[in-house]
């Protein structure tokens, strides 16, 4: 059976009293599905694991993520956050290849490969994101960037086994336009036939939608069969929306 997940990247948002409630939000109910990652801003990752385990029932563990890390594991490489750094401050995942990060910081393909293998080496669980542009999209050409994405990090020293991957069209993401649950299903079905024929892992592996997904619409995208939850931005904010999303998988 493929792990459901459901992700919160806070990118650039929150404080230690959001996560204070967060926890106190998501752990005062049971019965998720799902595993349930944090990911707030990294100088927040070492309250959030004392929390996590403070938290912490038989029935339920809030999981802690990083929203990027460095290919490498240590050297002159200022700002830079290593990948086991971040383990021993309690990080299990990782999120890579966020489109913010290609846009805004120029990560290409080639770094984004070399941070999945150092990451994976430092027993992370890397959340790969991938995603096709607007313009992409009206000329036809999602599959073919997605699946190019996901190929450029297949071909580094990587185990596809241990892959989550993030799909995120960009024109989604923070702009209250959401896939269908169609346009969502049809390039998940695509991303898992992707892997079966290169790797072998694709009915194995969790494959998540991101981009304005909210309580609203939630259970309607995760309801398709290739969407195992969801990575998830601006609502992830907001506890008794976050709620709901958790329990929408
Ligand atoms: C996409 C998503 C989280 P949002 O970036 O990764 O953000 O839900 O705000 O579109």
């Amino acid at each position: 059976m493929r792990q459901s997940l459901v992700i919160a990247n806070w990118k650039l948002n929150g404080d230690l009293a959001l996560l204070d409630s967060m926890m106190n939000g998501l752990s005062s109910q049971t019965g998720y599905v799902a595993d349930v990652v944090i990911c707030p801003p990294a100088v927040y990752l070492a309250a959030m694991q004392q929390r996590s385990l403070a938290t912490a029932t038989d029935s339920f563990k809030l999981h802690v993520g990083a929203q990027n890390c460095s290919e490498h594991t240590q050297g002159a490489f200022t700002g830079e956050l290593a990948p086991q750094m971040l383990r021993e401050v309690g990080c299990e995942y990782v999120i890579l290849g966020h489109s913010e990060r290609r846009n805004l910081y120029a990560e290409t393909d080639a770094l984004i490969a070399q941070k999945v293998a150092t990451a994976q080496q430092q027993q992370l669980k890397v959340v790969l994101c991938v995603g096709e542009s607007l313009e992409q999209r009206e000329q036809g050409q999602t599959l073919d960037v997605v699946t190019a994405q996901i190929a450029a990090v297949l071909a580094a020293d990587v185990d596809a086994s241990q892959l989550i991957i993030a799909y995120e069209p960009v024109w989604a993401i923070g702009t209250g336009k959401t896939a269908t649950p169609e346009q969502a299903q049809e390039v998940h079905a695509a991303i898992r036939q992707f892997l079966n024929q290169h790797s072998g892992v694709g009915e194995h592996i969790a494959l998540l939608y991101g981009g304005s997904v909210k309580a609203d619409n939630a259970a309607v995208l995760f309801a398709q069969p290739d969407i195992d939850g969801g990575l998830i931005g601006g609502a992830s904010l907001d506890v008794e929306q976050f709620r709901a999303i958790c329990s929408a998988v």
